[in-house]
C-alpha cells in the first residue's frame, strides 16, 4: 500500500477525487461543521467545554485507566503516561507540543467524522484529526461516532511512538493511493483490524494497540479474555477479505507479533493485492478461513492483568 510509485495522482487530481468521491456534505453528523476550513479543521474552543463535560472526561479516563494495565501494549501505556490527560478534556495544542518533539506529529481539531480522503491527507502530513466534542453521559459505555475521548485516549498515545508514528503516515499515503485504485473498501478493513482493533502477542501475553478497544469500556475484556471471538494470526490477504462490525464487538481479531512485522507486511505495493482480493469472495465477520492460525488458549491470556 505504501509504495507510491505506481498510480500516483497529482494534487489537483486528488482534490477532484476528494470532491467527487466523498466530500459530499454528510447529513446527520452531530458536530458543528459551519466553522470548518477546507480541510475540515476547526479551532478547539477550550473555553466552551463545561465543568460537567470535564467531569465526564475524568470519569471516562478513570474507568479506562483501571482497565488498560495488563491489556494495553507497553508503547501505548508509555504514551498515555506522557500525555498526562486525566484532569479534564485535554488541550490539543499542549499535546501537539509533546508530539512535535517526540515524532513530529501534531493534532488538529475536527468537528467529527470527515471525508476519507481528507482524513488520509491529514495522516499523510502527520496531522491527526481529533474530534472536538465529548459524548453525553448517556453514552458513557457506548458511542457510535468517534468523540474526543475515543480519538484522544485511543489514538494519541501511540503517536508518541516513533515506529507507530511512521506507520500512521504511511497509512495516510496508502489511503490516497487506494482511492485512485478504487480500493478504499479494502484499506478501510486494514485500518479497522489494526489501528482500531488490533491485537499483539508480547512476552507478557496478548495485548492490544487498537484505539477502538482501548477507548471502550467493554471491548478490552471481550477482545482479550472472552472465549467467543476468533483471534487469527495476522495475514494481509485474509484480513483484507474480512468484513467488520461497526455497531457491536468484533467477531474476529487479527494478531500481529510487533509493529515492525505490521510495517513490513504492509510495505509492498498493494496494487496486485487489491486486484486479487477483488476477485475473491469476502469472509463474514465470524467465518473461518482456510489457513487461519488461531491463537491457543494459553497464548490468549498468558498473564493475568
Ligand atoms: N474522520 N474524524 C475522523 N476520524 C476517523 O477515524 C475517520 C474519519 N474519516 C474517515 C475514516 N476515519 C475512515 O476512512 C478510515 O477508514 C480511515
Ligand atoms: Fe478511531
Amino acid at each position: 500500500m505504501f509504495d507510491l510509485t505506481p498510480a500516483r495522482a497529482g494534487v489537483t487530481e486528488i482534490r477532484m477525487l476528494n470532491t467527487i468521491v466523498s466530500n459530499a456534505p454528510k447529513p446527520n453528523l452531530r458536530g458543528d461543521y459551519s466553522h470548518a476550513d477546507a480541510h475540515y479543521v476547526v479551532e478547539q474552543r477550550c473555553g466552551e467545554y463545561t465543568a460537567d463535560e470535564h467531569a465526564l472526561w475524568r470519569r471516562l479516563y478513570e474507568r479506562q485507566m483501571k482497565l488498560v494495565p495488563g491489556y494495553a501494549c507497553d508503547d501505548y501505556l508509555a504514551g498515555l503516561v506522557k500525555l498526562d490527560a486525566g484532569d479534564g478534556i485535554p488541550r490539543f495544542d499542549a499535546a501537539s507540543r509533546k508530539l512535535a518533539r517526540a515524532t513530529r506529529w501534531e493534532l488538529v481539531a475536527v468537528p467529527g467524522l470527515i471525508p476519507d480522503l481528507t482524513f488520509f491527507e491529514h495522516l499523510a502530513k502527520r496531522r491527526f484529526p481529533v474530534t472536538d466534542w465529548l459524548r453525553t453521559p448517556a453514552e458513557f459505555d457506548y458511542i457510535v461516532e468517534p468523540d474526543v475521548f475515543h480519538d484522544f485516549f485511543g489514538h494519541v498515545p501511540l503517536l508518541l511512538d516513533p515506529v507507530y508514528a511512521d506507520y500512521m503516515e504511511a497509512y495516510g499515503k496508502g489511503g490516497l493511493k487506494a482511492a485512485q485504485l478504487d480500493s478504499l473498501k479494502y484499506l478501510a478493513r486494514l485500518y479497522w483490524y489494526t489501528v482500531e482493533f488490533g491485537l499483539m502477542t508480547t512476552p507478557q501475553g496478548l495485548r492490544t494497540y487498537g484505539a477502538g478497544i482501548l477507548s471502550s469500556g467493554g471491548e478490552v475484556v471481550h477482545s482479550m479474555d472472552s472465549p467467543q471471538p476468533r483471534r487469527v494470526k495476522f495475514d494481509l490477504e485474509r484480513l483484507l477479505r474480512t468484513e467488520y462490525n461497526i455497531d457491536r464487538y468484533q467477531d474476529t481479531y487479527f494478531v500481529i507479533e510487533s509493529f515492525a512485522q505490521l510495517i513490513a507486511d504492509t510495505a509492498p505495493d498493494f496494487t496486485p493485492v487489491y486486484e486479487r482480493v477483488s476477485t475473491l469472495p469476502s469472509y463474514a465477520t465470524d467465518q473461518a478461513a482456510p489457513g487461519d492460525v488461531l491463537l491457543s488458549a494459553a497464548t490468549v491470556r498468558a498473564t493475568a492483568p
